[in-house]
Parts: structure tokens; sequence; C-alpha cells
């Protein structure tokens, strides 16, 4: 039997050039079959991590008129994922949007990007993540890595390697705010592994998805995970199985990376490595 396809809207801003948001997420999404639908929220020349003189045209203005254009069509979505948000209002609209859209069935993906490496992006006020830990809130799913999940928690910061129990505290703590799935990235118990910790209310244990850890930061790899891990969610992988996709997805494309020696700003060679994702997918 043929199964109808999923659909999703991916609501990022589109950076032309350095390969995050709607650049990384179209395609993977794409490749794992999923109709890809999209609401540009910035147009950027580049993305903001590490480059300078940066383009930045709002698109703020436009996304209610998307949405109202989209409800007049009667679209539905299988899910509805978003990543950067540029401003407090954008995340206020955000809100709508899980309002306007969501059925039962509409998994709502809030990847709350707003810091890494113990930092707030330089670009966000120091309240950026309260209004963060509202649209969390309102999520069926949540994918932070680590530092944003010690901010949407006022937890400190800490470097790692983690102890389980450390993950299992903010793990706890996220599912506190609302969301059924919890999916914590940059996980590491030791310097030879890296993953992810995933938590689904629905069985109630914490699990573990690594690889073997590749030394540096690569930019942009929030976006390919969270791509490659609802790409293999819509194609009917249980949440922890989805992570190990994802978790194998990013570190291939991390390690072709770290071979070709390419600036860590232009991020990751995600392109080469969607063949043995489809295979992972089964597709
Ligand atoms: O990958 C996250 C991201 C998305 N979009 C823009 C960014 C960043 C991270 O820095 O600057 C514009």
């Amino acid at each position: 039997m043929t199964q109808q396809q999923k659909r999703i809207a991916a609501i990022h801003d589109i950076s032309g050039f350095g390969k995050c948001s709607l650049t990384v997420a179209l395609p993977i999404l794409s490749a794992a079959g999923v109709e890809t639908s999209v609401i540009p929220t910035a147009v950027l020349s580049t993305h903001t991590g590490g480059f300078t003189g940066f383009t930045y045209r709002d698109l703020t203005e436009d996304i209610r008129p998307f949405v109202q254009h989209w409800k007049s069509l009667n679209l539905t979505f299988d899910a509805i994922y978003t990543g950067f948000l540029g401003s407090f209002e954008q995340i206020e609209l955000m809100k709508e949007v899980f309002d306007t859209f969501k059925t039962k069935d509409t998994l709502i993906m809030v990847d709350p990007v707003m810091a890494d490496n113990g930092k707030l992006y330089a670009i966000f006020p120091p309240e950026f993540p309260a209004g963060m830990r509202s649209l969390c809130e309102k999520a069926d799913m949540i994918v932070p890595n680590i530092t944003e999940a010690s901010l949407l928690v006022d937890e400190p910061y800490c470097d790692g390697p983690y102890t389980e129990d450390y993950i299992e505290m903010l793990i706890k703590k996220l599912h506190a705010l609302g969301p059924k799935k919890i999916v914590l990235t940059g996980v590491f118990f030791d310097e030879n592994n890296l993953g992810a910790a995933t938590y689904d209310s629905d069985c109630g244990k914490v699990e573990y998805a690594f690889a073997p850890r590749i030394p540096g930061y690569f930019h942009g790899t929030g976006d390919v995970f969270g791509s490659a891990l609802l790409g293999a969610l819509l194609n009917g992988f249980d949440l922890q199985r989805a992570a190990q996709i994802a978790v194998n997805f990013t570190a291939g494309s991390i390690q072709r990376t770290f071979e070709a020696k390419t600036d860590i700003r232009f991020g990751v060679n995600f392109e080469q490595t969607i063949p043995s994702f489809l295979k992972e997918l089964g597709v």
C-alpha cells in the first residue's frame, strides 16, 4: 500500500552561505521523502556565527500573511519545525502558527537555537532564553544542545564530560516545561563518543545515541541533526532510533569536513553523506 506523503512546515531563516537553517533543512527533509514547505523568517548573506558584515533582511511582516494564505488553502502539516528566530516578535508569531495549524496529529518541533559552548549568541539579548522557554512550553518535542538546555531550565552551564545524573536532571527539568519528547544534543560521558540523549514520555526512559567524537566545533550541525531527526521520525522510526540515525548522519558529515580541513564557518559536508542516511532510513 502506498502511504500518504508526509508534509511539514519548516520555519527558519535562509542564510545564503554557510549551510544552516533552511539551506540544510530543505535538502535533508526532501531527501528523506518529506514534502517540506517553508516560511523564511529572514534572509541573510551568511549565518551570524563567525562572519562579519553579513546582510540581514527581516521578514517578520510576511509571516502572518503567509500563514493566512496557507490557511485559506486548508493546508495541513504532519509537523511544524522551527529553528533560528531573530526576535521576541517572531517567537510570539510562532505561537500563532502553532495554534493555527495544530491538530492532534501534528508534531510541533522547536529547536531553541540561541546558544552554544556555554554562551548565548552575541546577537541575542540576555532575556531571549525566557522567550524561547515560552515557545518550548508549546512544543511536543524540543531539541536543545546542553547550553540551550541549561539556559531554558536556569541551571549553570557545565563543560563535559557529563554524568548520567546531570543529563537526566536537565531532561527532567526540560520535560517539566511541557514537551513530551526531549532530544538533548552535545552529550558525552568520555572523550571518545558524542551524541544525544532522548526522552519520550510514552516510554518513560532516557536513552542515548552516540558516534565517535571528532574534535572541534562545526557550524550548522544542530540544523543537520534536527532535520535528519525529523526526517527519520516521519519515516516511522521511534525517537531513540531516529536520534541514532541523526547522530550517524551528523557525525559522518563532520568526519568528511574534518578530513577536508574546511573552514568550520562554512558548514559541514552533509550533501555527500545523504546516500548513507537514505540507506539507514531504508528509502
Ligand atoms: O545554525 C543556527 C543558525 C541559524 N541561522 C542563523 C544563525 C545560526 C547560528 O549562528 O546565525 C542566521
